[in-house]
């Protein structure tokens, strides 16, 4: 990745450490992204900024390291599922990733996403602003220079924290709203990050309303919840995150909704308390039609689609995009779409309830 021709747009502010109120109603619920300094200065991972230094607090710490999720799909397409106990995934200790990607610079292999193990999370607990929440979970990223985090969002529906310990990292973030320009599978954009022409890519990001920032060692992004993101790694490196602050309907959301760009964008539009308010009818409405049982879950995924594509419609934000070749995103015919979505909804077993579910609980008070 030659940086100096990455230019990112750098509109992400930087702040000192906000109390959590000023964090959840300035910056999270309003899905605006902020860079914080020191937030873990009080701990030890903030005193760990290099490779070095990592290998010396955890370098014998096991993670699970595989291909980034694009290749992975793409691969799975091409060949085939990999076979559950595939060797495309592995479990090492971090000083032998290192050493494998010094042998092999360009290797796909990097450990996305593992609950942060033992050892780590002893030197980084997790910050005042989260550290009370029950819901909160903690992950790590460690890769190589050059891999990315291909475009995507996270269904959990929880804020994210991420926190770079070592090397240098570039985050592209689009609101909700950009689904249309990522033309997604579940919440994986379909648009290449990888060779992402620079020009392009800020006049996309600029179009949705979108920010690009570098993250340094000892800094901590704030990435609001289903906000998409992608992520070039300019350098090896290493971050920890911190997930937090959903209410339990969100979490009911996670864990009951499909995912795709409409679910998406009609739950982030109830992040915020205004917006919570604006849409507690829709939101009944939702959880009536998802309560009753289906014959099978395809029909109950059309049920709910139907209801969320008129719900994102009354959004009213759809962007103006500029225009985007084809060429630009991954080449997924319209029957590996299908097999796809329905992978998504049986691997998740959503939809199959065979009783309608007490939606008490979750609803909005009108
Ligand atoms: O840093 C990365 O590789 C991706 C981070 C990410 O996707 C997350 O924290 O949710
Ligand atoms: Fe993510």
């Amino acid at each position: 990745v030659l940086e100096a021709d990455l230019h990112p747009l750098d509109n992400v502010p930087r702040i000192a450490p906000p109390d959590r109120a000023t964090l959840m109603a300035k910056y999270a619920k309003r899905g605006e992204p902020v860079v914080i300094r020191g937030l873990l200065a009080d701990t030890a991972i903030d005193r760990i900024r290099t490779r070095e230094a990592a290998s010396k607090a955890f370098g014998a710490q096991s993670l699970t390291f595989g291909p980034e999720y694009g290749i992975y799909v793409m691969t799975s397409l091409m060949h085939g599922p990999a076979p559950p106990e595939s060797p495309r995934r592995i479990t090492v200790a971090m000083d032998d990733y290192w050493r494998a990607i010094d042998a092999e610079p360009d290797s796909p292999m990097m450990c996305v996403e593992d609950q942060t193990p033992p050892s780590v999370a002893e030197l980084a607990p997790p910050p005042a602003v989260c550290a009370d929440d029950a819901d909160m979970r903690s992950t790590v990223f460690v890769g190589n220079a050059g891999n990315v985090a291909p475009f995507h969002f996270d269904g959990d529906c929880r804020h994210v924290l991420l926190h770079q310990v070592y090397g240098r990292k570039l985050v592209i973030m689009l609101p909700p709203r950009a689904a249309s320009a990522l033309r997604p599978i579940a919440n994986f954009a379909t648009l290449y990050l990888r060779g992402l022409d620079p020009g392009f890519r800020r006049e996309l990001v600029s179009a949705v309303g979108g920010w690009e920032v570098v993250i340094e060692p000892g800094e901590t992004i704030l990435m609001p919840a289903l906000v998409w993101h992608g992520v070039v790694y300019l350098e090896h490196g290493m971050s920890v995150n911190y997930r937090f602050g959903r209410r339990p309907q969100h979490a009911f959301a996670s864990e009951h909704l499909h995912l795709d760009g409409a679910s998406q964008r009609f739950v982030a539009a109830t992040l915020s308390d205004e917006g919570w308010q604006r849409h507690a009818a829709s939101w009944n409405r939702l959880l009536e039609a998802w309560s009753p049982p289906t014959k099978t879950a395809l029909q109950k995924y059309q049920q709910v689609d139907a209801l969320l594509a008129e719900l994102v419609a009354g959004l009213g934000d759809e962007p103006e995009l500029p225009p985007i070749s084809d060429e630009r995103y991954v080449p997924i015919p319209a029957a590996a779409r299908q097999a796809l979505l329905r992978a998504h909804l049986f691997d998740n077993r959503l939809y199959l309830h065979r009783q309608a579910c007490d939606i008490a609980p979750y609803a909005a008070a009108l």
